[in-house]
């Protein structure tokens, strides 16, 4: 199997994490930054990353890489003394549920991803269109905060759940990257909670947050980017 991402990228490291969750070894195609349309066009017509072969199969978009490796590849490593991973990524008879807080959530990546983007890109944050993404940002989380079953448990019951992990994950990220977000974790106790449990558990620390932007093009070892 094999991997092909930026060390930055969080749609990858939401991928990254499952990988480990499920200790599955893999060969790392990784990149510091976007690398030429035709390099990246072997892999995915998308362009993007987090793209993955496995043998004959080559898959792209973290979503549908997730859903194969969760179909594939069942067993999971158990966490000593941690809530184990789910087993599944849609539960029987809760399909539709399920489907539904995914694809907010990819929503609340592809938001997130778009305001880190437009800051890096040079076009800034003081535009109608960042605005209105850090407004749906604010939306989704109060949704979301609806969705988690306690401050002892995620999105489902007794297992730490895909959807724990993206969302536990694009928060991690909007904390970790100068976007002047702040997603107000004192409003929202449980999903506070949940990044807190998630923030130690093995797979989150062996899958580390590293900063990317125009100029970067390696890091020391601790992760400190280091710029050309
Ligand atoms: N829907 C895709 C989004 C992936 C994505 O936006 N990846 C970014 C890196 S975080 C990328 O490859 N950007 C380069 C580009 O769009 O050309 C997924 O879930 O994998």
């Amino acid at each position: 199997m094999r991997l092909r991402f930026t060390t930055g990228s969080p749609f990858a490291r939401v991928v990254r994490i499952v990988l480990s969750e499920k200790d599955i070894a893999y060969e790392k195609t990784e990149e510091i930054t976007t690398t030429a349309a035709a390099e990246r066009s072997r892999d995915a017509p998308t362009l993007q990353v987090p793209a993955l072969s496995d043998g004959e199969t080559s898959l792209w978009d973290s979503l549908v890489i997730i859903e194969y490796l969760m179909t594939r590849y069942p067993d999971n490593k158990a966490p000593a003394g941690s809530m184990p991973f789910a087993s599944e990524l849609l539960r029987g008879g809760r399909e539709i549920e399920d489907r539904l807080q995914l694809a907010t959530l990819q929503t609340l990546g592809t938001s997130t991803a778009t305001i880190s983007q437009l800051k890096w890109s040079g076009v800034g944050l003081d535009n109608d269109f960042a605005a209105k993404n850090k407004e749906r940002i604010g939306y989704l989380l109060d949704w979301f905060e609806t969705q988690l079953i306690s401050t002892e448990e995620g999105f489902v019951p007794g297992v730490v759940s895909v959807q724990d992990i993206c969302l536990a994950a694009w928060l991690m990220f909007i904390d970790n990257r100068p976007l002047g977000m702040d997603w107000q974790a004192d409003r929202r106790p449980k999903i506070r909670s949940l990044v807190g449990r998630l923030s130690n558990r093995p797979s989150f620390t062996e899958n580390p947050i590293w900063w990317w932007e125009p100029g970067v093009i390696g890091y020391s070892e601790d992760g400190t980017p280091q710029y050309a």
